[in-house]
């Protein structure tokens, strides 16, 4: 085998809207919807320093399927750039972007392939000296549902000794929160005898497994608090004993995350909003020239615990945060580059316990250590889990609605129901008591 480079993303989603952030001010919001043409420029940027032999992109180009002129004039200039530099791209479309969508159609490059509706093979050459490295075989979806198990018409040729990689836009293994689309398992992909799966679809990053490579790069710009921490794109190298290296590179220009701040031995309002500005800070520091929206996860036991389950104090401290934010950024030149990194303070989660000795309270023989107990059980049973949510919901059973929403939660957000639900039934009953005791 000859050795070659490649580049895979996937999802870039260009011209997300951003619809749901009606909170933030408009230069920031601005800066939102540039960023998914921003993570485009930095791929381009990034394919022009590191010279590989060709790009790969699996699906969801677009955003929505009658994608905007702005978003098909802002690909195809980054088409052109490729172009310039002689750097080949493959392309798949995904359920945002299917064959079938209404938009206008502009012509694409000759060094730009797009696959069609049934699985096609192409031989991908190097750069060079034209030399023949890699078989790269891509579907796109002809509509936006595509619920059969595409992977299974990509067929290995035995006799061909070249590095085989497969583009497609799937669901492997039936990923919570995403569209169950072009449904597979690992075991067809690994099955198959391609050496690379260049998968999208799903946009938190994941190496399935290594040799063969099943791989989602994740989308290269975040577009909500549910799509935190770093996102970019893969640059692949195989060598001449057809071994691959994967090497994260970060393309976004907006980074989501959440910060967590641990309310333990905080007494008042003043010492949480104090502490919260000084972590925004640090965060800050940290940029490297990405605005940064944080949604910030109160954790930890103490005394304000119980403050903050109204809601409003935690609301009112976001407020508070976003006002001197604003604030900041008023007095800034134009621009959120590197020299204003702005952290949006975009949430609030309240994962407080109350200032209480659960640990202590476990060992009781009593009501509350019997609950916290069974609170425990239901984390590692998942019978018990299910028979608590089933009694704890039938109320709500007879609606369809509801039970297809409940139907929709992971176990995983199941658990964090009950444990949640156990801290608040322990603090409220724990409540109860002392205030009992003082009238006794
Ligand atoms: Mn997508």
């Amino acid at each position: 085998m000859i050795p070659f480079r490649f580049i895979h993303a996937a999802d870039l989603h260009l011209d997300s809207p951003f619809a749901g952030m009606s909170s933030v001010p408009d230069r920031l919001r601005e800066h939102l919807q540039q960023s998914t043409f921003a993570a485009l420029n930095h791929l381009v940027e990034l394919a022009i320093a590191e010279q590989p032999d060709f790009i790969v992109i699996s699906g969801d180009v677009y955003d929505a399927s009658d994608s905007s002129l702005r978003a098909q004039l802002r690909l195809r200039e980054a088409w052109e750039l490729l172009g310039r530099h002689g750097i080949p791209v493959y392309v798949i479309h995904g359920n945002h972007d299917p064959l079938n969508a209404g938009r206008l159609r502009l012509a694409h490059p000759e060094h730009v392939t797009v696959f069609g509706p049934a699985a096609e093979s192409v031989t991908a050459l190097r750069r060079s000296d034209g030399e023949p490295v890699a078989v790269i075989t891509g579907i796109s979806y002809p509509t936006s549902a595509v619920t059969e198990n595409t992977s299974l018409q990509f067929r290995r040729d035995p006799s061909c000794s070249l590095f085989h990689i497969g583009l497609l836009h799937a669901n492997v293994d039936g990923q919570e929160g995403h569209d169950a689309y072009s449904p597979c398992s690992l075991r067809d992909l690994q099955q198959s005898g391609y050496d690379y799966w260049a998968l999208g679809h799903i946009h938190k990053r994941q190496i399935l497994h290594e040799a063969p490579w099943i791989v989602y790069p994740g989308n290269p710009q975040g577009r909500s608090l549910k799509e935190t921490g770093p996102k970019g794109c893969y640059v692949v190298d195989v060598n001449g004993h057809g071994e691959a290296r994967l090497s994260f590179r970060a393309l976004d220009t907006v980074r989501w995350q959440e910060a967590e701040l641990s309310i333990e031995g905080l007494a008042n309002e003043e010492q949480l909003r104090d502490l919260a500005e000084e972590l925004l800070e640090e965060l800050r520091e940290q940029a490297s020239g990405r605005v940064q929206i944080v949604r910030l996860v109160l954790s930890g036991r103490g005394p304000l615990h119980a403050m903050l389950q109204t809601g409003t104090e935690g609301e009112e401290l976001i407020q508070e945060l976003r006002r001197k934010e604003s604030r900041r950024l008023e007095g800034e030149a134009p621009g959120l580059g590197p020299s204003a990194p702005v952290v949006w303070p975009a949430g609030l989660k309240v994962r407080t316990g109350a200032d209480l000795d659960p640990e202590a309270m476990r060992q009781e023989d009593s009501f509350l250590g019997e609950l916290l107990r069974m609170a425990d059980l239901a984390e590692r049973e998942e019978e018990l889990l299910e028979q608590i949510m089933g009694s704890a919901l039938a109320a709500v059973s007879e609606d369809r609605r509801l039970r297809m929403l409940v139907r929709e939660l992971g176990t995983e957000d199941q658990k964090a129901l009950v444990r949640q639900a156990a801290e608040m039934a322990v603090s409220l009953l724990a409540e109860q008591e002392t205030k009992g005791g003082a009238q006794r």
